[in-house]
């Protein structure tokens, strides 16, 4: 018996309503439904891929930002091998430590996390706020990091990373590029990429700038 005639009869994917059209056009309409989706996930493959500039807007794969954010838990472990003087002295005149620093980016993880990926998680769509820097938060954070000691302050730090990371794998591969709603909004690739691969490594180079510096007071 021909393959295709014997699948077309017996196929128990078939889904048959009362009232449906016959069953041949609604597994015409299954099969173009299915066309349209791999060809959606096709495109949706090659514009991740593609990391670079597009109209001067860059594209990002998903994995590499968020493999991005993961490595910022490898300079936390290097930390614990920095003696908390160093980490809670100023970098200089009036500047934070790097100790106020870490407290700074595990408030973004864990309020990130909290307000905006276990909504997208739950199927909502949370505007995705432009600018993320906002001094009363930053200030709170600060204060917030200084009650606590230096290894406490790393392992919450890396934990709120791990935390965030692991929830942003669970997210599918359309929440990254998608433009959420909301009147100041941008897609999730683009603000993983700003507000924390980019902010990571504006705050990490000063901090290895600094350490550079006191490397005699590392312990
Ligand atoms: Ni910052």
């Amino acid at each position: 018996m021909d393959r295709s005639v014997s699948d077309n009869d017996g196929n128990p994917s078939t889904i048959s309503l009362p009232r449906s059209p016959s069953r041949l056009s609604l597994r015409a309409a299954d099969s173009a439904i299915i066309v349209m989706l791999e060809r959606m996930i096709e495109w949706e493959k090659r514009r991740n891929r593609q990391v670079g500039s597009r109209r001067g807007k860059r594209v990002h794969a998903p994995q590499d930002l968020i493999s991005q954010m993961r490595d910022y838990t490898r300079f936390l472990a290097e930390l614990g091998q920095v003696t908390a003087e160093t980490v809670s002295a100023p970098m200089g005149e009036g500047k934070w430590s790097v100790h106020d620093v870490v407290a700074h980016i595990m408030a973004w993880d864990v309020n990130f996390l909290e307000t905006t990926v276990l909504a997208i998680e739950a199927g909502q769509q949370p505007p995705i706020a432009e600018e993320a820097d906002f001094q009363a938060f930053n200030e709170r954070a600060a204060a917030v990091g200084r009650r606590m000691t230096k290894e406490h302050l790393l392992d919450k730090a890396t934990r709120a990373r791990v935390e965030l990371v692991e929830h942003l794998q669970r997210l599918p591969s359309q929440a990254f590029p998608a433009t959420q709603q909301g009147a100041t909004t941008r897609d999730l690739a683009g603000f993983l990429d700003r507000n924390f691969v980019s902010h990571d490594k504006h705050h990490v180079d000063q901090m290895k700038a600094y350490l550079a510096a006191h490397k005699v007071a590392r312990g």
